[in-house]
């Protein structure tokens, strides 16, 4: 399927927001204006993660914001998700693709430049590449790879790209300006003190950027 992902990429992750406030961020997330929104819920038992994500479909739902589930192809089902995004140990690509069918999205981690040539070859809508700065947010994951790490896969494939990892308000302008479609925050986003300001301002320099050449959106 050929889907175009909104350039800011929120991702809830569930290990920085109490289960209370998830509903409440999500909203904030989405009055400020973004367009797609991931579900990522690690610390979450399975059956709070199914009930937080029923929660968050209603509220993106309502809305017209497209809802990913991070990880869990059978919560993207139960909730009527718009997709699912799989990391390399999840369930492979290729079943999850049998199950969801092909008009749900499927996203893709990637870390390095073999992995993303081989996620062209697999039936994903779009990669995630990072990280790309340090960032605290996921522990077990690689050394950052850095903007020229990602120009490199960004000039290998031409699969939609989602840079993630350590990106901020500050510097998101220099990795949209090697030319990904997206995005993705955590901590910038939910720790923010007032999160709808937040994406404002960060739909307002995507915009800006999009303006300018270099830029494939
Ligand atoms: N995958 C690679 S880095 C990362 C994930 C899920 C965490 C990104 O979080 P942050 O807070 O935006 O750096
Ligand atoms: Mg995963």
């Amino acid at each position: 399927m050929q889907v175009l992902i909104p350039i800011i990429y929120p991702i809830i992750d569930s290990s920085l927001v109490t289960l209370d406030n998830i509903g409440k961020t999500a909203e904030a997330i989405i009055d400020g204006g973004a367009k797609i929104l991931q579900l990522r819920a690690k610390s979450l038992s399975s059956k709070e993660f199914l009930e937080t994500a029923l929660i968050i479909r209603k509220i993106t739902k309502d809305k017209g914001t497209v809802f990913i589930v991070n990880d869990r192809v059978d919560i993207a089902l139960l909730t009527d998700a718009d997709g699912v995004h799989l990391g390399q140990g999840d369930l492979p690509v290729k079943e999850a693709r049998r199950l969801l069918g092909n008009n749900k999205i499927i996203g893709y981690s990637t870390h390095n430049l073999r992995e993303a040539l081989e996620a062209v070859r697999l039936p994903v809508d779009y990669i995630s590449f990072g990280p790309i700065f340090p960032t605290k947010t996921k522990e077990d994951t690689q050394t950052p790879k850095g903007l020229k790490g990602l120009s490199e896969v960004r000039k290998a494939v031409e699969i939609p790209i989602v840079a993630i990892g350590g990106i901020t308000e500050t510097n998101m302008a220099h990795v949209l300006k090697e030319g990904v479609e997206s995005v993705a925050m955590i901590s910038e986003i939910l720790t923010s003190l007032d999160i709808s300001k937040k994406l404002n301002r960060l739909i307002a320099i995507a915009k800006d950027r999009l303006k300018t050449e270099g830029c494939r959106r």
